[in-house]
């Protein structure tokens, strides 16, 4: 970190995902300028994952909402106004709606990563002052099976374990998580607890060989949705063999006689089919399981997005009930989540069946504590709306006001297709946004800017049960405002159109206030946090709940005793089938689409996309096949694809991956409308969802994949401004069939373009093209052979390339890219450049991989390749090329060279 005389550093958490790191901002208390872990933060102790580290790097101001901004018409064009005509507008729009058509025409749809003062206000503005339960969340999306899995087994919504468990455990069961990309530094701390005791096993259940495999004992890679048979047929085992706690069974829990007719059937014949696995995988799993002293299982989006997740969950958490393994060091069930305040959502009953404190809506009596701490008569009755039939009512015109809080449906939800229309029709939508990029934002008949990561105060709850105080380092930019002070400023504008001369019911003037009224709503209830103040956490460090009043430390572990808050104090098991996804394979859909993260990159990719250096790792949208497949298919690495769905298709180029079983796909959910023409990843995935919990299936999709014809290809590359090239280009892209934004260089931020058509586009429309890279004038070198419809524009300022186009045809295009990045414009280039030939000279049309492997340090796969070709291992890599001596995100990966190189090598010899 460079410390100047007006550096400053404040304490923070980092703003991705559920480990919940500490970070050290500094900045000078205007603009941050770095980021480093917190050496103090009981999650990360310093670390930081590639993301978290380059968070300083993800500030650029041009893809930041600056002012609020309203339309007044469906077909007018949003115009700049105040934060009083905006909010006022909001009010009387929200107030009219509710006179004339109800409470439950409007909603809101909000997110895990707003701070729990947010969360906190946002609810109360729905039930208490609105009357309506239509307040949901993206974790419905994410965490909702979790939810119902830990209350219908455990008897609440509580991950009982702490990280050191998993550093302690005998045998850790991944299940469904791809940790190493998703959460990097709990698993770099599972890396090194398992370097410590090798004798530590570690399972992973996952249909794709991942980077988490590298750190397995035994990978799993049961077929797409088979989880639930997987898990009664380990538990069938567990019985036939004895490896079950008895003592426990009788004394802590209720309903295993149920479970042990029902698992009977799951003999490891039948589980070997259904999950297409060998019987001795299951049994070696079964084995390393009913063998360990302890046992603790991981697990995230793999089991709950999926229409049986609910009952994954529970099938889960059956294996540890049976072997008592839960309420000990090393043990237990622990979801992790995904959001950094997925659980502060759940804490303050943002998902619309909840209430805060752990509540829920549906209960007579919980409606009647939190009314009676609102001072409001009654809180509304009417079940509210999830997600997905949250989006159904707006498409079916029965919401009519619709306010969206960080979140990006318009990419993230499952069939695309019909949440922009659903967006297109609603009357009244109001985006609180801090980057003003994204998808759902252009539907936004209000745009309101929000302030985000650096820029706010508040608190948010990791997956080990542990809260940390999000500190400002910065003031927001421009007119944004943070998210708690948006919406209790709205809320007091509708209260008094609403409920004119009552008391404010949002008479808060700063995130603590809205802090130390929720806690109250916790007291003696299974998350107490009434002992929990900003002042307390300044002082102590982030701390597990439950902290009651008076506590003086924070719960490291849940249910020691065996002592459970169920009705009868007793686990629950639970015996639900094993049920198929909902679309099987059949001959028009011959493969299932799986979708998820990449390492370097967090969901739409509004903070993540601007940073250009985090799409070294995966440049572009790949779909991945098996070789086989492909081959089936006549389809070569690289060429372009339509996939297609029963909701949608996207065209991208195909790319073989030994890592995915034949018969299967995979996508990385990040892409959307935005950096790839098309509806992205999710208009092809399915909005069925689990029958409790509502979340829906995004794990699996039936798909088809055939080869696209696209002869006319297009190349640009274009240094500087990015942000705002990005938006004046992206729309002229539209009449393409296949186009791919992205942006690359490191010291030299540059945006590059794909795209592809069948007959070559207007002139008009490249001319409009070459304008807005900047080609139109100036010391551009220019090419063109009309005959072929082949152009080559080539910007050389100070003798530097600073902006490439090739329309027609783009074989020379990482040949190109490769003068730009070193930044020779020698004679071989203009020579090229003024011949009809297109191929680049030479050999030197590069056909190695661009990848960087190693963010922090900048290194290129090729030359990690380079460096095991003469016979380096990790450590020598590391000491040679510096690759994953800092985050360590890109060790598995080496690794994984490696083993490939050792493997090729075997063959050969
Ligand atoms: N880099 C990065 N990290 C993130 C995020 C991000 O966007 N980028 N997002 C955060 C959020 S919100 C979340 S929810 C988490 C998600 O974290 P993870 O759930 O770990 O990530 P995913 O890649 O969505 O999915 C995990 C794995 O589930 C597997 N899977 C698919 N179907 C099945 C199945 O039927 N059974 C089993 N057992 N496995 C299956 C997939 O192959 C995939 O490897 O990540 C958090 N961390
Ligand atoms: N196909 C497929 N789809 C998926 C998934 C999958 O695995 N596969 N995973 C699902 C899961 S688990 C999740 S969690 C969702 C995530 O889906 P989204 O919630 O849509 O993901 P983000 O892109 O993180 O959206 C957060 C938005 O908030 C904005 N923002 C950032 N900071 C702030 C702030 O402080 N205030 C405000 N108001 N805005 C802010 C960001 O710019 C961003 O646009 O995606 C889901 N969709
Ligand atoms: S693991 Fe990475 S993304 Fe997650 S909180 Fe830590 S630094 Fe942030
Ligand atoms: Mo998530």
């Amino acid at each position: 970190m460079s410390v100047t005389a007006e550096t400053r550093i404040t304490a923070s958490t980092c703003c991705y995902c559920g480990v919940g790191c500490g970070v050290l901002i500094a900045h000078d208390g205007e603009t941050i300028t770095d980021v480093k872990g917190d050496p103090d933060h009981p999650a990360n102790f310093g670390k930081l994952c590639s993301k978290g580290a380059t968070l300083h790097l993800t500030c650029d101001l041009d893809a930041r909402g600056q002012y609020p901004e309203l339309r007044l018409g469906k077909s007018l064009a949003r115009a700049r106004t105040d934060w009083d005509n905006a909010l006022d507008h909001a009010a009387n729009v929200f107030t009219e709606t509710i006179r004339e058509h109800g409470p439950d025409s409007v909603a809101f749809y909000i997110s895990g990563q707003l701070l729990t003062e947010d969360y906190y206000a946002f609810n109360k503005l729905a039930r208490a002052l609105v009357g309506t339960n239509n307040i949901d969340s993206n974790s419905r999306l994410c965490m909702s099976s979790a939810v119902v899995g830990y209350k219908r087994s455990l008897g609440a919504d509580a991950p009982p374990c702490n990280y050191e468990d998993i550093e302690q455990s005998d045998c850790v069961l991944i299940a469904g998580s791809n940790m190493a990309f998703a959460h990097p530094v709990l698993f770099r701390r599972l890396e090194e607890a398992k370097a410590k005791r090798p004798q530590m096993k570690v399972i992973v259940i996952d249909p794709r060989r991942t980077d988490t495999c590298d750190l397995a004992d035994l990978h799993v890679a049961i077929l797409p949705g088979s989880d639930v048979a997987l898990f009664h047929g380990i538990l069938h085992i567990l019985l036939w063999e004895g490896w079950i706690d008895r003592a426990y069974i009788e004394a802590h829990t209720e309903g295993f006689d149920a479970l042990k007719t029902l698992v009977r059937d799951y003999n490891p014949q039948m589980v070997s089919e259904l999950c297409g696995i060998s019987q001795e995988t299951l049994q070696v799993c079964a084995q390393m399981i009913g063998s360990a002293p302890s046992f603790l299982s991981l697990w995230c989006m793999g089991l709950n997005q999926s229409s049986s997740g609910s009952a994954k969950n529970s099938a889960l958490i059956n294996l540890h009930l049976a072997t008592g393994q839960i309420g000990k060091p090393g043990a237990g069930p622990f979801s992790l989540t995904g959001q950094p305040n997925a659980m502060g959502g759940r804490e303050t009953g943002s998902l619309s069946n909840l209430l805060p404190g752990h509540r829920d809506a549906a209960d007579p009596l919980h409606r009647a504590e939190v009314a009676q701490y609102w001072g409001v008569d009654t809180l509304p009755e009417t079940s509210g709306l999830t997600a997905i039939e949250l989006f159904d009512a707006v498409h079916a015109g029965k919401i009519k006001a619709l306010w969206i809080a960080c979140t990006n449906p318009a990419q993230s939800l499952p069939d695309q297709n019909k949440v922009h229309e659903a967006l297109a029709t609603c009357p009244f939508v109001v985006v609180q946004e801090a980057f003003f990029t994204t998808e759902t934002c252009h539907y936004a008949d209000l745009l309101l800017p929000a302030a985000s990561w650096g820029e706010k105060e508040g608190t948010v709850t990791n997956s080990e049960r542990r809260v940390s105080h999000v500190r400002r380092a910065v003031p927001a930019p421009f007119e944004a405002r943070p998210d708690w002070a948006i919406t209790t400023d709205f809320a007091r504008r509708l209260e008094k159109l609403l409920r004119p001369g009552l008391p404010s019911l949002f008479d808060f003037a700063s995130p603590n206030a809205l802090f130390e009224e929720y806690k109250h709503l916790t007291t003696h209830r299974d998350l107490d946090l009434s002992g929990l103040s900003y002042a307390l956490l300044d002082n102590q460090g982030p701390q597990q709940w439950p902290f009651p009043a008076g506590a003086t430390e924070g719960t490291a572990r849940l249910y020691s005793v065996g002592q459970f808050p169920t009705p009868s104090g007793r686990a629950q098991f639970h015996a639900d089938p094993y049920r198929a996804p909902k679309e099987k394979r059949d001959t028009r859909y011959s493969l299932t689409l799986n979708t998820g993260r990449l390492r370097d990159q967090w969901h739409g990719m509004s903070r993540t996309g601007s940073a250009a250096l985090l799409f070294g790792h995966a440049p572009e949208a790949l779909l991945s096949m098996h070789p086989d497949e492909l081959r089936r298919r006549r389809l070569l690495n690289g060429e372009l694809v339509k996939v297609r769905s029963r909701r949608g298709s996207l065209i991208v180029p195909v790319q073989a991956d030994d890592s995915i079983r034949s018969g299967q796909a995979y996508l990385p959910m990040h892409w959307g409308n935005r950096f790839l023409k098309g509806l992205g990843t999710n208009v092809l995935t399915q909005p069925e969802f689990d029958p409790l919990s509502k979340q829906p299936e995004l794990k699996h999709a039936g798909v088809e994949v055939e080869k696209v014809e696209l002869p006319w290809t297009f190349f640009a590359l274009v240094e500087g401004e990015v942000q705002t090239r990005f938006q004046a280009l992206r729309p002229r892209f539209e009449d393409f069939a296949y186009a791919n934004l992205t942006l690359t260089g490191r010291e030299r931020p540059a945006l590059l373009i794909r795209a592809a058509c069948a007959v070559a586009p207007e002139a008009e429309l490249l001319a409009q093209i070459d304008r807005l890279l900047g080609l139109h004038e100036g010391p551009v070198l220019a090419y063109d052979d009309p005959r072929k419809a082949v152009g080559k524009r080539v910007r050389i300022e100070d003798g530097r390339i600073t902006a490439i186009r090739l329309a027609g045809e783009t074989a020379a295009r990482d040949w190109l890219k490769g003068l730009w990045e070193t930044g020779s414009a020698d004679a071989d280039l203009r020579r090229w450049l003024l011949a009809p030939v297109s191929t680049p000279p030479g050999a030197a049309n590069s056909t190695g991989s661009s990848k960087t492997l190693c963010n922090c340090l900048n290194v290129s796969e090729d030359a990690v390749c380079a460096g095991i070709a003469q016979g380096l291992d990790v450590a020598g890599l590391k000491q040679e090329l510096k690759c994953g001596t800092s985050c360590g995100s890109c060790v598995p990966e080496i690794k994984r060279l490696l083993a490939a190189h050792a493997a090729s090598t075997a063959t050969t010899a």
